[in-house]
């Protein structure tokens, strides 16, 4: 395997040639955990992968994680999650919002593992901000009003209808979706177990409050000032913490799920598109403690 220099004008991420992800033996993929852990994105080029190769990738990785509803899945592979909109399988319009994987969960993954299909010619690419960078610039005083603060996180605002709730009242839907996936707490800041790093971990589109030690809710304004201070309410993308990552057919791309939000770049009149996602918990607890 052979990491490519990075470009200078480039906010995050490296490339790596020649990574044989089926005969690579363990160290290689610890190495390859370890670089997505420190560059945040690491694109492996020419991958030639069938959709079974590509669960065995998952599983050299590390513990892949199911998503948790069937109607994202590969129809033979349920370890795959499916966006696009090419009709055969998939979800249309997938993560178009600043969101980390599964931090509406009590225990989200380390790594997202995204290996594009159909490549659309136009919009093709993934926005990314790191957040552990994006902390450390934080005003000193906007950190300490978060201090041993915890941040609620719901997947109620972006659940996605699906094809059998037609015709059941919506109260029930979001009754059901408050049962079966209640908002989570999580530290609003995270030791990153790999590198060490403080990372804020909120979203624009999860997190919706945050509790002092006491569980009382700040001011709402404290959560708005950190989403605009890190670039996520910036409707123009020029925002200088944000990266637009591409892709090109043959690219698998993985990043580190801890320190990064990112957000699916859609047109408005949608290109054919489909990608298939595997998700892994890696060889360290998502952050020191949780669960405790
Ligand atoms: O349809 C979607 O955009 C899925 C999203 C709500 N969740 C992706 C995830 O892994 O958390
Ligand atoms: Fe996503």
């Amino acid at each position: 395997m052979n990491v490519l220099p990075r470009r200078e004008d480039s906010l995050m991420g490296v490339a790596v040639a020649g990574f044989d992800a089926v005969g690579a033996p363990d160290e290689d993929y610890a190495t390859l955990r370890k670089l997505v852990h420190t560059e945040k994105i690491v694109v492996l080029k020419d991958q030639g992968l069938s959709a079974g190769q590509f669960v065995e990738m998952g599983r050299r990785l590390g513990e892949i994680e199911v998503y948790y509803q069937p109607m994202y899945h590969h129809p033979e592979h349920p370890e795959i999650f499916v966006s696009g909109n090419t009709g055969e399988a998939g979800v249309p319009q997938t993560g178009k919002f600043w969101h980390h994987d599964y931090s509406f969960m009590p225990r989200p993954f380390g790594i997202t593992v995204l290996y594009p299909q159909v490549v659309p010619q136009v919009n093709r690419g993934t926005y990314f901000i790191d957040l552990g960078r994006a902390y450390e610039g934080l005003e000193p005083e906007l950190k300490e009003r978060i201090r041993d603060t915890t941040a609620q996180h719901s997947v109620r605002r972006y659940f996605k209808i699906r094809p059998t709730d037609v015709y059941r009242p919506i109260s029930e839907v979001v009754a059901e979706v408050e049962r079966e996936t209640p908002a989570v707490s999580h530290p609003t800041v995270i030791t990153h177990p790999a590198t060490g790093e403080s990372v804020l971990y909120i979203s624009e589109a999860v997190t919706c409050r945050i509790d002092d030690a006491q569980g009382r809710a700040l001011d709402d304004g404290v959560l708005r000032e950190l989403l605009t201070a890190v670039g996520q309410l910036d409707e123009t993308f020029k925002h200088p913490n944000i990266h637009l990552q591409t892709f090109t057919q043959g690219d698998i791309l993985l990043w580190d799920n801890r320190s990064l939000v990112h957000r699916a770049l859609h047109a408005v009149k949608p290109e054919p598109t489909l990608s298939y996602r595997v998700t892994v918990h890696d060889e360290y607890d998502f952050y020191p403690g949780i669960g405790a």
